[in-house]
């Protein structure tokens, strides 16, 4: 399988995140790279490919403008304003309450602020996503490294592995989150169905929910977003993730959200996977995006699933069994011994070692 990997990855290196208010090591490390990376050659069933340059246009298809020059302009602005920092967290979210009782007009009046602090607050969610002097670059080749998976796929690959990192699935249209700057999932897709005039299927299995790709694709009836994750009511990103929430508009059906249990094995998580699957099998189209996170496993420290690495294997053999071209983009997964083995179950999964290796070729 060929696997789209670049070192631009480690201009996105974040020491600390904010907790609970409070400075914690970041679980989105450099590592988590190179140790997929790693797995990948160990194995010797991947090729790596390095990504190609993709320019803006296909973020802005997905993104707001203002979000990109933000994250474009952000560093400059800190040391233009000679912040004597590693890093840059909002100082002021805007709230839903804050707005409260306000007309659409008044509400169409609000402006991004011009100081750094309310701006981040402005494009941004949550406390846990610092910005640092690379994180624009290594975001950008993110999504240089998911179209580029997508290219590969649309000339004919079955199945590619984009290592995306940083990851994608938080950011929406207009605010990065979680994590994520832009949502390489959701730009691959964009890019797929203007590509194909098909429907594209995106099959989130990080432990996480993908809000920002449920938010960008909420209304549309050409892109089907399936996703399992931990239940909203207990774990990030909260606010969404519900089982109620099924699309809007041309889009009503096609957003699919199975919120699961605390200690969920692999037999359930299965099950849930199957009913996602046959989901997507219902809906025409040719190719499939996956947002895979490895959050999902057992001693995963942010998630609390419990699946092991033959769940992984499985989940790899099912999501194939679909008959569907593969796009396949890394987002979470933060227990560092066990990532890049993981990543490997999985996509054995998905194209086993008798079928890369060992078959002989006509
Ligand atoms: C990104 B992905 C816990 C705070 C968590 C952000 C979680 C982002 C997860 N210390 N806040 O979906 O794996
Ligand atoms: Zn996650």
């Amino acid at each position: 399988m060929k696997a789209v990997y670049t070192e631009h990855h480690r201009a996105h290196d974040v020491a600390d995140e904010v907790y609970l208010g409070v400075a914690i090591p970041a679980h989105e490390v450099v590592q988590r790279a190179g140790i997929i990376r790693g797995a990948l050659l160990a194995d010797g069933g991947f090729e790596l490919v390095d990504p190609t340059e993709h320019g803006e246009l296909p973020i802005l298809a997905v993104h707001d403008r203002g979000l990109l020059r933000f994250l474009e302009q952000a560093w400059s602005e800190v040391r233009r304003q000679a912040l004597r920092r590693q890093s840059l967290v909002a100082d002021t979210y805007p709230s839903r309450a804050m707005f409260e009782g306000l007309s659409e007009a008044a509400l169409a009046r609000l402006r991004e602020p011009v100081a750094i602090g309310g701006r981040a607050g402005w494009w941004g969610l949550d406390s846990s996503n610092p910005i640092v002097p690379g994180t624009y670059e290594a975001a950008r080749w993110a999504v240089d490294v998911a179209l580029t998976a997508v290219d590969l796929v649309l000339d004919g690959e079955r199945a590619v592995y984009g290592l995306c990192r940083p990851p994608g699935h938080h950011a929406a249209r207009a605010m990065a989150a979680g994590y994520c700057f832009f949502n390489n999932a959701a730009i691959a897709a964009e890019a797929i169905a203007r590509a194909t005039g098909e429907r594209v299927a995106i099959l989130d299995l990080d432990y996480h929910h993908g809000n920002g790709t449920q938010q960008i694709f909420w209304r549309r009836g050409d892109v089907l977003y399936a996703s399992l994750h931990a239940d909203p009511a207990r774990a990030y990103p909260f606010f969404l993730g519900y089982a109620d929430e099924v699309g809007e508009g041309d889009g009503v059906g096609m957003n699919i959200n199975l919120p699961l249990p605390a200690e969920i094995g692999d037999a359930d998580y299965l099950a849930a996977l199957d009913r996602a699957l046959e989901a997507i099998a219902d809906t025409p189209g040719s190719i499939v995006v996956v947002s895979l996170g490895f959050d999902t496993y057992r001693d995963d420290p942010m998630g609390d699933f419990a699946l092991t690495r033959a769940g992984y294997a499985e989940a790899g053999r099912r999501v194939a069994s679909l008959g569907r071209r593969l796009v396949i983009l890394q987002e979470g997964g933060y227990h560092l011994p066990s990532l890049g083995k993981n990543a490997v179950a999985w996509l054995r999964g998905v194209e086993p070692v008798a079928t890369a290796r060992t078959m002989p070729r006509p």
